[in-house]
């Protein structure tokens, strides 16, 4: 049977489902167009002369990739004439990106992470584009600030990522389930691969960077001393362990085949709740987690309901298979440990 493609998805869910405006079904394209833009340089790699680093910093003080700026610079030039966002957030800026008076503006929100997992880029691992979809807060036509972004992850209307791997694959949740499209090189289409993610509420496999361990809070390391135990432990299992050390490439495979993916307040800089940022990283993955039947939490709360004070404020995230994120938020609770500030 011939494969669905995004856009006949797309389609069919403002059609039938109502689930989407007009304008979303835009910005939907155009980001998962980007996506395509994006995938196409990552590809090329040394050949590209994209890889390698900046002498400029972004804001979180992290040496940028040239590969960063330039998918952060695809995003906001195929986004800002189409007239469906108010504005644009971004890991690699500052502040919000306006839409430039010479465009007509729209009622729609768009925040990402143009390239996660940069420090893989240059050894050929799996990265990826990262977006989440919030509405402005006012009618059309109002000024936009930076705090119409801080919405809680409760509010996003559509949420995305791109995985450049492989195969290139786009995953997205418009709040009807999260749905996979693989690129189709020859074609330059995204085709319907995954009709359903369901991740399985049980796991034996965790993803943590097992080397800040003694940085942990103690039920982060209660919990990972029980999984090392294994079978003869108090989980009564063997646990595996995967680490890629891109968020993208690791959530994907928790979409996939399930686990539970952590990375966790620690002692490092106990002022910073985490190392992931809320709005562009960990609310649009919470968003398909949950989506796909699994559970995403700071360790004492669920994600979506953190309600954010600053547009780059980083949160400890713990996320995957229902039942062992469960566990996880157990082993906090009965600990008494409370989120950091
Ligand atoms: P570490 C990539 O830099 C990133 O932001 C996420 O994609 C990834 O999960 C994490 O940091 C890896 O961090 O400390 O293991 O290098």
């Amino acid at each position: 049977m011939k494969k669905k493609t995004l856009t006949q998805y797309l389609v069919e869910q403002q059609r039938s489902a109502q689930a989407i405006s007009s304008e979303l079904r835009l910005l939907i394209e155009v980001v998962a167009r980007a996506c395509k833009s994006i995938s196409h340089a990552v590809g090329k790699g040394a050949l590209g002369g994209v890889l390698g680093a900046l002498e400029s910093e972004n804001v979180q003080g992290e040496v940028q990739k040239k590969l960063d700026v330039l998918s952060n610079e695809i995003l906001l030039e195929a986004n800002e004439w189409g007239g469906h966002l108010a504005a644009m957030a971004s890991e690699e800026m500052e502040t919000l990106h306006a839409i430039p008076n010479r465009y007509p503006k729209g009622e729609y929100l768009l925040l990402f992470d143009p390239l996660d997992g940069s420090s893989n880029i240059d050894v050929n691992v799996s990265i990826g584009t990262i977006f989440s979809v919030l509405k402005a807060p006012h009618g059309l036509g109002q000024e936009i600030v930076e705090n119409d972004f801080l919405q809680p992850g409760t509010a996003q209307v559509a949420a995305g990522y791109a995985v450049y791997g492989p195969q290139t694959m786009l995953v997205l949740t418009i709040g009807q389930g999260a749905v996979g499209f693989t690129l189709d090189r020859e074609m330059g289409s995204w085709v319907m691969t995954q009709e359903k993610y369901e991740i399985p509420e049980d796991t034996k496999e965790f993803a943590i960077n097992m080397s800040n361990m003694r940085h942990w809070a103690p039920p982060m390391k209660h919990y990972i001393d029980d999984c090392l135990a294994g079978k003869t432990g108090p989980l009564g299992k063997d646990y595996n362990m995967r680490w890629i050390a891109s968020m993208v490439a690791d959530v994907h495979r928790v979409l996939t085949r399930g686990g539970i993916f952590m990375y966790p307040w620690d002692s490092r800089e106990p002022s910073k709740p985490g190392k992931l940022r809320l709005m562009y990283e960990a609310n649009p993955m919470s968003f398909l987690v949950e989506q796909a039947g699994g559970v995403s939490i700071t360790g004492t709360q669920r994600i979506m309901e953190v309600q954010p004070e600053k547009l780059h404020q980083r949160v400890s995230v713990i996320l995957g298979s229902k039942n062992e994120v469960e566990r996880v938020a157990k082993y906090h609770a009965e600990q008494g440990w409370e989120a950091t500030p």
